[in-house]
């Protein structure tokens, strides 16, 4: 605060699911790039001690990154009933939550101190922040953790919902009409494929306004980042690139942060001994990211269809799951089969052995499998998932959705069956895995538009 010239940046991290981490990265290429900047990276303390927590992080942060914890809004001595409750307060409470934190660390209502900050960098589900940098007058960077697709329903969710009302009965009977008519957006999306909220489910939760209203502020942004490249979802891009101020693909990110070893590349289980002893292409990795769990039939299903496929696997499933197994289950599969509570899935996914993915279709696991040219099985659960899904599985052809979207034995049998014998499906993933390469080489777009975004983070310093 010493300098009379603005050099702070603000971040804010959205604390639920993997969002924190991928902002984090990305914040941590720009501070090693602007070495006078101090950049504050403002999020609730849980979500700050797991991503500066680690002790393999610790050393490789550059010390102009502070973390700064933010209330998570859950009151005291509040016993959560279920796992969205706290969500929830969250929720309702950040605006107020971030905007008195970031006050209250820039001076207490000083607004010369406010006057050090030269930037936003914000999750863009923390919408508000917008308001925040026109009052002072700064630029905003909009960092989006999921896909494009998904992004565009979010923007044109008015469109979304003036074109397609739907009468009491809600999506029942109307889950497979086609979202034909928003600019850039695959006509394969389904009304199903639609995030909560965007046009049915949980209308009037805050979390739906929220959406709502981040959607609005994306033209207000300097800048609008995402994970991706441009071939995964060009006419979504060149339409954003016509609403937006900047639109700036950064990805994968996945091949941009190996340099910052995080916890997420530990591997206290030896997934990757255990994959050395594999044959190439063999095996078939589950994983259903940092959140989701299958509900108890569908993980014993999907364990049967493992069991009676004969197939080597290796299934990062949290140690309370392990008990809905079925019984014998682990003893009976444990030559070929390795269940372990967490993986490093990005090198997972990498080694040769790898040749098919059981995903959510979180969008971090959807870039790293493309990023390691591995086809994928979806059996996607919320949010975003089945959208992406069905861009992997009708849009890019690089894997396939589960029958009936649940895990049954055969349904599952079936899908491993076909993507371990269609070529096609290798084939394609291989080409996208081709162009993600190039994104992030000398020459490639990720490249040129880091150097864009560092500009106007740096602008003057
Ligand atoms: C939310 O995502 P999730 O955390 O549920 O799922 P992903 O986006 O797929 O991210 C999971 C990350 O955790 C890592 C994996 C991914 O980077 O490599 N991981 C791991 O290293 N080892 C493991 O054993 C298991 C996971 C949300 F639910 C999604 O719908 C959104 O698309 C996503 C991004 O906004 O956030």
């Amino acid at each position: 605060m010493e300098s009379k010239k603005p050099n702070h940046v603000v971040v804010m991290a959205f604390p639920f699911g993997t969002h924190a981490v991928p902002l984090f990265n990305l914040v941590l290429r720009l501070a090693i790039q602007a070495p006078t900047l101090t950049f504050s990276f403002f999020s609730t303390s849980k979500s700050n001690q797991s991503v500066f927590g680690s002790t393999s992080n610790t050393n490789n942060i550059p010390r102009n990154i502070k973390p700064y914890d933010v209330d998570d809004g859950v009151p005291k001595g509040f016993t959560p009933k279920h796992p969205m409750d706290v969500f929830n307060f969250f929720i309702e409470s950040m605006a107020e939550n971030f905007t008195n934190r970031i006050r209250s660390v820039y001076g207490g209502g000083d607004e010369m101190k406010m006057m050090m900050i030269k930037c936003f960098i914000i999750d863009t589900f923390m919408y508000f922040g917008s308001d925040m940098a026109d009052q002072l007058g700064v630029p905003l960077i909009s960092f989006w953790t999921a896909g494009p697709s998904s992004l565009s329903t979010h923007y044109y969710t008015d469109l979304i919902r003036q074109t397609i009302t739907l009468g009491p009965n809600g999506i029942d009977g109307r889950e497979d009409e086609l979202i034909d008519f928003v600019p850039g957006l695959s006509p394969l999306i389904r009304t199903s494929d639609l995030s909560e909220g965007v046009l049915f489910g949980f209308m009037e939760l805050e979390f739906t306004h929220v959406k709502h209203k981040m959607g609005l502020a994306l033209p207000r942004a300097a800048a609008v980042t995402m994970n991706c490249f441009p071939e995964l979802d060009q006419p979504v891009l060149e339409d954003f690139k016509s609403k937006f101020q900047k639109c700036l693909t950064l990805g994968p990110l996945a091949l941009t942060s190996h340099e910052y070893p995080s916890h997420t590349h530990d591997d206290p289980h030896g997934c990757l001994t255990w994959l050395e002893k594999q044959k190439k292409t063999s095996v078939a990795y589950i994983s259903f990211g940092s959140v989701t769990t299958p509900p108890p039939d569908e993980l014993a299903a999907l364990a049967e269809g493992l069991e009676e496929s004969g197939m080597p696997f290796l299934w990062s499933l949290k140690d309370h799951a392990v008990g809905q197994l079925p019984n014998g289950f682990l003893e009976r599969t444990s030559r070929r089969g390795f269940v372990v509570p967490w993986t490093p899935q990005q090198q997972v996914l990498g080694h040769d052995a790898v040749g098919a993915f059981v995903t959510h279709c979180g969008w971090n696991s959807v870039m790293e499998s493309i990023t390691a040219g591995v086809p994928m099985i979806c059996r996607p659960f919320y949010g975003d998932q089945r959208l992406n899904c069905r861009m992997v599985s009708d849009v890019w052809g690089i894997g396939t959705r589960i029958k009936d979207g649940v895990f049954t034995k055969y349904g599952m049998m079936e899908c491993l069956d076909m993507i371990f014998s269609e070529e096609k499906f290798r084939a394609k993933v291989g080409t996208l895995r081709g162009f993600a390469k190039h994104a992030v080489g000398p020459e490639g777009s990720s490249t040129k538009n880091f150097k864009t975004l560092a500009k106007i983070v740096c602008d003057g310093c």
